[in-house]
C-alpha cells in the first residue's frame, strides 16, 4: 500500500474573540479590495509550512515540535498590507514579539534537521485575510491593533475541497 500524503503546516490558531476581530477585519478589507474573505473558522497564522508529508513521517514532524522551547507572548496585529504577486491581503505586525520569531526559527531548524524541506524565504508573519484581492485599492486603516494572546501552537492538516481548503487541527502544544 502506498504511504498516503498529508498536507501539513504549523500555525497559531486564534482564540474565538481574536478570530472574530480578524474576520471583521477581513470583511472590511474585502469591501475595499474585493476578492474572497477567509472564513472565520479558517483564519490562522502559519509558522512553518511543510506541504505534502508522507503519513509515516508525521511523527518526525511532531517530534521536531516537541523539542522547541516556546514562550507565551502577545501578538499585536497592527497593520494591513497586500502582496501583488499572490493577491493576498493580510494583517501583520510592525514588531514581531521575539518569542514568536524564536519559535518559528526553532521549528524551522528542527524540521530541517529532521529532513523536511522548508521554504527558504524568511519567516513573514502574516494572517491571510482576503485572497484574490485587488492590491491597487486603497486599504482601510486598522484603527486599533488586534491583540492576540498566544499560548499554544498547532499542527494543521489542510484538506482540499470544492469551496477552498478546510483545516483540521491535528495536535496542539502549549506554550509556557
Ligand atoms: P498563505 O495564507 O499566505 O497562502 C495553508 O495553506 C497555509 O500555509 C497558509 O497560511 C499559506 O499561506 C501557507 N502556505 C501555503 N503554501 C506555502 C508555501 N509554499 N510556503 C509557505 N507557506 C505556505
Amino acid at each position: 500500500m502506498p504511504d498516503p500524503v498529508r498536507r501539513l503546516f504549523f500555525a497559531l490558531w486564534p482564540p474565538a474573540d481574536v478570530a472574530r476581530q480578524l474576520h471583521e477585519a477581513a470583511l472590511s478589507l474585502q469591501r475595499a479590495c474585493g476578492g474572497r474573505a477567509m472564513r472565520l473558522e479558517s483564519l490562522h497564522l502559519t509558522l512553518a509550512f511543510l506541504g505534502g508529508v508522507a503519513a509515516s513521517c508525521v511523527v518526525a514532524a511532531e517530534d521536531a515540535a516537541v523539542a522547541v522551547a516556546a514562550e507565551r507572548c502577545v501578538l499585536e496585529l497592527d497593520r494591513f498590507a497586500c502582496w501583488k504577486h499572490n493577491r493576498i491581503a493580510w494583517a501583520g505586525c510592525r514588531e514581531l514579539p521575539p518569542a514568536l520569531g524564536g519559535l518559528a526559527a526553532d521549528l524551522a531548524r528542527n524540521l530541517a534537521a529532521a529532513g523536511f524541506a522548508l521554504d527558504s524565504r524568511p519567516f513573514a508573519v502574516h494572517a491571510t485575510l482576503v485572497r484574490n484581492a485587488d492590491c491597487a485599492a486603497r486599504l482601510p486603516r486598522l484603527d486599533s491593533p488586534i491583540r492576540w494572546p498566544v499560548d499554544e501552537f498547532v499542527l494543521v492538516e489542510s484538506h482540499a475541497g470544492p469551496e477552498g481548503s478546510r483545516y483540521e487541527i491535528v495536535r496542539r502544544w502549549p506554550m509556557h
